[in-house]
């Protein structure tokens, strides 16, 4: 069986997670921290991140090379738009998720959950309204134009693009925020919908900081 190395705090760990359920490929979730930067974690990842996905001899970091791998292992159901275009706008909702969205997002998931359950400080407030109020608006803006159906971001079919945005939408509802739907009606629906499937489900009945 192939191993998940990780913590699924991790919106990258939840990514991969959810995708391999997705595709109903069965795992083992090993913990491993991504901090202190072990020899064993660098021999397994040069850049000393989680996740890491172990599949026979293969040692594979990064959820983005791990989902296009599992596609290939695993083509059904597919979770790549075969249109082209479509396809190309996957993967740049994708990027999207992985470098601003996490950015922002998880700013206040480092704030209301890493800070008090790792650092046993309060969150920094202040930080936190910054964030809500100036750096969300424009990320949800965005995507708001992007979504093209509850079902599917690209098409109207549930993709790569989806469990990217839903990761990192979890880790934003288990820190205690929801998108609000009077503001950002079509992401507000897709979120609902995205975050009811089976796969995204079963990360948030774990709860924000499961041990
Ligand atoms: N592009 C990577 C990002 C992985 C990543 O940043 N993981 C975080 C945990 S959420 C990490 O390991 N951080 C440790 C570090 O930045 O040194 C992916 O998609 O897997």
């Amino acid at each position: 069986m192939p191993i998940v190395h990780g913590g699924v705090p991790s919106p990258f760990v939840k990514k991969t997670c959810a995708f391999l359920a997705e595709k109903g490929v069965a795992y083992e979730l090993r913990p491993l921290a991504p901090f202190p930067k072990t020899p064993e974690l660098l021999a397994m990842n040069p850049l000393g991140k989680i996740p890491i996905y172990q599949d026979g001899d293969l040692m594979l970091p990064d959820s983005s090379a791990i989902c296009a791998y599992v596609e290939r292992v695993e083509p059904r159901p597919p979770l790549y738009p075969s249109d082209a275009k479509a396809y190309g706008r996957a993967l740049f909702i994708e990027e999207f998720a992985d470098t601003k969205l996490n950015e922002v997002l998880g700013s206040i998931f480092f704030q209301r959950i890493i800070r008090p359950n790792f650092f046993k400080q309060e969150p920094d407030e202040a930080a936190l309204k910054k964030t809500l109020d100036e750096q969300v608006p424009q990320v949800f803006d965005w995507l708001e134009s992007r979504i093209e159906s509850p079902n599917g971001i690209v098409g109207g079919t549930f993709s790569i693009a989806d469990v990217a945005v839903g990761a990192q939408l979890a880790n934003f509802r288990l820190a205690g925020e929801k998108v609000d739907a009077g503001r950002w009606p079509k992401l507000g629906r897709w979120s609902e919908t995205t975050l009811a499937r089976p796969s995204f489900a079963k990360l948030l009945d774990a709860g924000a900081f499961p041990r």
